[in-house]
């Protein structure tokens, strides 16, 4: 009974259980057992036969299989500490400083109203200087990387990097300094007096935005400084739920038919994009068994599978599956 349950939730038995005796064709065998004359036997039959019903709806539902693998797997690994800046003692957050050159002109705090809890936290008064809040993190040289996060910004301009020097074997040194700024005219001294709101432009101020920033990261790195913070100009930004680590991956989707069944046509595509990443079309008639090496797609995203029977059946396989592993 157990094993027809389990046939009904999709898993086919392995050759391997076959061989072991293990899996459907072992519960459709002693489910064929006659019912003797004892209750508890009765009892067991029935239960057996309801068993074997699950068999025979499982023989007209869809065994195909979709699984889906990625190197490195999904989700990739946050090599930020404290990410959504939930942890800190004293007003300070763990794991993130601020640094400027002019901290007379800088408030900054650990504070309520993250876009998830608490947040990261910096005003500016004046244009003198720059200032961010910041960490290292690790980074594996020859691989493609991704920072990013979340901001809000009321007024300013703010700017993130990943930066750092590197040193080669040789002892020559490289340089990675990879930015993104977003800027608005809100609280800048001509504001009020020569620009219309509509000019203001920039991110509404009440409101979270992501930010994206990718780095290749070449031979002689084994870390690089996050930094996110304000540029040059007096302003208010807050940063939330940032992340750090591998920007791509290598997704490795597999269909087989199940017994009786052809593959007519595979699919695959990344949620948000129009067009499919991959598309078989007409697979050869007879096809059985499909698979694919698709290589630098992005960390950050969400992958289905769809594939076609013959019979014009369709099963789909979301990538990550687990919602908590979605960006
Ligand atoms: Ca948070």
């Amino acid at each position: 009974m157990f094993h027809g349950v389990f046939v009904i939730m999709g898993r086919r038995p392995k050759p391997a259980d076959r061989e072991a005796g293990v899996g459907g064709r072992r519960s459709w065998q002693f489910a064929r057992g006659e019912a003797g004359d004892n209750p508890q036997e009765v009892l067991v039959t029935r239960t057996l036969c309801w068993g074997l019903a699950a068999l025979t709806l499982a023989r007209t539902a869809i065994a195909a299989e979709l699984s889906i693998a990625a190197e490195p797997p999904l989700p990739v690994a946050n090599q930020v500490r404290n990410p959504g800046a939930e942890n800190g003692r004293d007003l300070l957050p763990e794991d993130w400083s601020f640094t400027t050159a002019r901290p007379d002109i800088y408030t900054t705090g650990w504070v309520d109203g993250g876009r998830s809890g608490k947040c990261l936290w910096a005003k500016c008064r004046t244009s003198e200087m720059s200032g961010y809040w910041s960490q290292s993190v690790p980074v594996t040289a020859g691989l493609k990387h991704r920072f990013s996060g979340w901001y809000r910004l009321a007024s300013g301009r703010l700017m993130c990097y990943a930066h750092g020097r590197g040193t080669l074997p040789d002892g020559r040194t490289r340089t990675i300094d990879q930015r993104v700024y977003q800027g608005t005219m809100r609280g800048h001294w001509l504001a009020p007096v020569f620009l219309a709101p509509e000019a203001l432009g920039g991110p509404d101020p009440a409101l979270w935005y992501p930010f994206r920033i990718e780095v290749e990261v070449t031979e002689g790195f084994t870390s690089l400084t996050f930094s996110a913070g304000l540029y040059f100009q007096p302003g208010e930004v807050w940063f939330d739920d940032l992340f750090a680590g591998l920007a791509r991956t290598t997704l490795l989707p597999v269909v087989k038919a199940g017994e009786g069944e052809t593959l007519r046509r595979v699919v695959v595509r990344q949620a948000g994009v129009d067009k499919p990443l991959h598309d078989t079309r007409e697979l050869p008639a007879g096809a059985r068994e499909w698979h694919q090496r698709l290589a630098d797609l992005p960390t950050d995203a969400v992958y289905e599978v769809e594939a076609t029977l013959t019979d014009g059946r369709v099963v789909r396989q979301g990538y990550p599956t687990t919602e908590e592993a979605r960006p």
